[in-house]
């Protein structure tokens, strides 16, 4: 007998439909939220594609770097970090056949401050240390970006 009281007056078709429609417009504004947050993540996060890679990882740029880069899926813009004592080693980029001679071409550009932020390029790039030796004993690393 009192269970009648606590049913809730169903509201009338009118009052439904506009509450539907509230309902479906609120949807609609926040789908259109969401599609423009996305829009805004996607626009924001185009530069950040762009990775960042410490060589060596913790050990840093050192006489074991040369297989560091197995298995890394490198790609131009990204960028590599180089730590490292900046009186026992350098950082410097060569062409291939300094890579492969360990010699430091004239005007070849010198990486010292011990940590240096290089950004790949498409395709084969090198590095070499040129302190007396350290190429030749395996501080060296060729990378290719795609
Ligand atoms: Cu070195």
């Amino acid at each position: 007998m009192s269970s009648f009281s606590a049913v809730r007056p169903s509201p009338s078709p009118r009052a439904f439909r506009t509450a539907f429609l509230a309902k479906m417009s609120q949807g609609r504004g926040s789908a259109m939220a969401v599609s423009l947050l996305l829009c805004l993540l996607v626009l924001h996060s185009d530069p950040a594609h762009a990775a960042t890679y410490p060589v060596g990882d913790a050990r840093g740029w050192s006489f074991d770097s040369a297989g560091w880069s197995g298995g890394k899926r490198f790609k131009a813009g990204d960028i590599l970090v180089f730590n490292y004592n900046p009186t026992r080693h350098n950082v410097v980029a060569v062409p291939k056949g300094s890579y492969d001679s360990c010699k430091t071409p004239r005007g070849a550009k010198v990486y010292q401050t011990g940590n240096d932020k290089i950004k790949l390029v498409r395709g084969q790039n090198y590095f070499i240390c040129n302190f007396p030796g350290h190429c030749e004993s395996g501080m060296k690393i060729a990378i290719t970006a795609a």
